[in-house]
């Protein structure tokens, strides 16, 4: 049964078009910076948004009208749902999608029988892989649903929950490898903590490092080459999350010695939720080698939750270019759609427009960018910023050339910091505004 009769596969049109079912700035095989677009961005669709949303929030259940909410969540509807899914991501055009293992099969009585249904289901994920070309992005698995992670999974204070979120990602781990999938993400899920009166947090630390450990290790039994990511988030749902941000994250993965085996996946939302911009998350990593992946979406300026919506912002977009051009793009990564529709948008076709929207902006967004890097003013421009570093005292400091009392020397024969210049920032922003406008 086709999902979506009534559209046919989403072109590009260009900026001129006013078909609200076409891309107006997407162009997969437009070359950029000797890329095409459809490899700068390995743009992924989300299945636990997109294709299991239904828009519940805290005051009423989900509204949205979706094809494939079939009636009692069996194995079968399971894999009806697969169909629609690939015949959606076929019509958009995107190369990738991405999920957790239960978004695509219900769990069973046991685990025994959940992984029996998970295996049913990725039987059907395989084919339509095969049958459309659609790859993974990355897998993972949901380590906070059910009520037994209600004090975590990896960081609980009870060890079964540890063994049974372990048991969990090893079959997570196998039906990525199974499905050719190019990563493999950790999300923090409900490893934080609401009170530190109750909680050993040091034994927390320790026990999620030894659970990314054997997930390194298991993958390296297996031959999952894959790349491990960890998603940074600050709160939500525990009031402090572990990987609050990227700052916390690296410096996790290097106390513990995992910094060879995992990059970051940022995510916008969770940037902002953590007092920082996209742009702030993005360049940390990147300047520090673990820039990964990207969970695309945005928050709301009013609202200080994760509302996980669709990025419409050219300056946010161009942003996230300027960083992903300046550390070399994506490798295993991809602009994965981490986002999902209002509540309000209860009809089948907004997921279209939801994703068209999303899709155009980064295109825009990187032509932006592309631009800003072509013209090298702006680059030009930080440069000059710093130049006392390029000659002079400033490249014999950089040079490992002077101490504290060869600089006090200098200083008392210089006497001041000369010149002492403006920043610019208003300028600046005039010239970024020049490429967006
Ligand atoms: C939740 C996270 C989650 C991860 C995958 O806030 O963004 O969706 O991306 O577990
Ligand atoms: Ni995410
Ligand atoms: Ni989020």
């Amino acid at each position: 049964m086709a999902a979506f009769p009534e559209i046919s596969k989403i072109e590009y049109e260009g900026p001129d078009s006013k078909n609200p079912f076409a891309f107006r700035h997407y162009n997969p095989t437009e070359m950029v910076e000797g890329k095409s677009m459809a490899d700068h961005f390995r743009f992924s669709v989300v299945y636990w948004h997109t294709f299991r949303g239904g828009g519940a929030d805290p005051f009423g259940p989900g509204c949205a009208r979706r094809p494939w909410m079939l009636a009692d969540g069996t194995v079968n509807d399971a894999i009806e749902r697969v169909g629609m899914a690939f015949e959606f991501m076929e019509k958009l055009g995107n190369p990738y999608y991405a999920f957790h293992d239960r978004d695509v099969a219900p769990e069973g009585d046991s685990l025994a029988e959940t992984n029996k249904n998970l295996d049913a289901v990725v039987a059907a994920l395989k084919e339509q892989q095969e049958r459309t070309g659609i790859k993974l992005l990355w897998g993972t698995a949901n380590l906070f649903s059910n009520p037994r992670y209600v004090h975590g999974a990896s960081t609980s204070p009870n060890s079964d929950a540890f063994a049974f979120a372990a048991a969990q990602v090893k079959k997570a781990l196998e039906v990525t490898l199974e499905l050719g999938g190019e990563g493999y993400t950790f999300w923090g899920g409900r490893e934080g903590y609401q009170n530190l009166y109750n909680t050993d947090m040091k034994r927390e630390f320790d026990h999620l490092a030894k659970f990314l450990h054997m997930a390194v290790d298991y993958a390296k039994e297996i031959g999952f080459t894959g790349q491990f990511y960890i998603e940074p988030k600050p709160k939500e749902p525990t009031k402090h999350q572990y990987d609050s941000d990227a700052a916390a994250c690296i410096n996790f993965l290097r106390a513990y010695d995992l910094d060879q085996h995992l990059k970051l996946n940022l995510e916008t939302n969770h940037a902002t939720l953590a007092g920082h911009s996209m742009h702030h998350e993005m360049e940390y990593a990147g300047s520090q080698g673990f820039l990964g992946s990207i969970d695309a979406n945005t928050g709301d300026e009013l609202l200080g939750w994760d509302t996980d919506q669709f990025p419409t912002s050219y300056y946010l977009t161009a942003q996230c270019m300027l960083s992903l051009l300046k550390y070399g793009g994506f490798t295993t990564g991809g602009v994965n759609f981490d986002a999902k529709v209002r509540r309000e948008s209860m009809e089948p076709d907004d997921l279209f427009h939801a994703h068209i929207g999303g899709m155009d902006a980064f295109a825009q967004g990187l032509k932006i960018a592309a631009a800003i890097r072509a013209d090298g003013e702006l680059d030009q421009m930080v440069k000059d910023r710093y130049r006392s570093w390029d000659s002079g005292v400033g490249a014999e400091i950089e040079g490992g050339k002077h101490d504290f009392k060869s600089l006090e020397a200098y200083m008392l024969e210089k006497g001041d910091v000369t010149p002492c210049e403006s920043g610019r920032q208003e300028l600046f922003e005039n010239i970024v505004n020049r490429y967006v406008g």
